[in-house]
């Protein structure tokens, strides 16, 4: 049967470290569905599509990805695609408190969809998605920390 995984996240934008995590799980996992969805405590500054559409060009040479979104519950969707697992990154300890909060959440809601967590890689354990918006608004080189499209979607966002 095939083993198949939801990496969620905001991904405004997709940063390297998400590449990383997705391509890990990816590796690992059969099918790998990446759910772009809303934060609710987070004002975008890509809207679903735009996301959706940076995330599909990063990936495209990812066989076993499908990217989608959704507005619902993130159990809900881990559903719907019969998942067995959700997989999110960790960087530092600061992600451990609230990973744990939603990670236990999504457990209460439904038990039988574990959450496994990957660890980033050393040289993308300061890398965020906000932090890369903070340098690219006022200027700063964000090339070795995006891929590509994404350094070119920021300059466009902010010119
Ligand atoms: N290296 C490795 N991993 C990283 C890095 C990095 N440099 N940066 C981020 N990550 C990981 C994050 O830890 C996360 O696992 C993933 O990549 C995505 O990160 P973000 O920041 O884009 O996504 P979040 O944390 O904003 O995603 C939160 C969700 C959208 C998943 C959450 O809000 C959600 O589930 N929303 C749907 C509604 C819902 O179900 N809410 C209830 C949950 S209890």
């Amino acid at each position: 049967k095939e083993k198949i995984a939801v990496v969620p996240g905001s991904f405004d934008p997709v940063t390297n470290g998400h590449v990383d995590i997705i391509r890990r799980a990816a590796d690992i996992f059969d099918v790998v569905y990446v759910a772009v969805l809303n934060n609710s405590s987070k004002n975008p500054l890509f809207d679903v599509e735009e996301r959706k559409a940076l995330m599909a060009e990063v990936t495209k040479e990812m066989p076993n990805i499908r990217i989608e979104s959704s507005s619902g519950l993130l159990i809900d969707y881990a559903r719907e695609k019969n998942a067995n697992a959700i997989v999110r990154g960790l960087r530092a300890v600061s992600d451990f408190e609230y990973e744990m909060q939603i990670t236990s959440m999504n457990r209460f809601l439904d038990e039988s969809i574990e959450t496994f967590f990957i660890m980033t890689k050393n040289q993308y354990s300061f890398l965020s998605s906000s932090i890369v918006k903070e340098v690219a608004k006022y200027g700063g080189n964000v090339e070795e920390l995006v891929p590509p499209v994404v350094a070119k979607a920021l300059k466009e966002k902010y010119m």
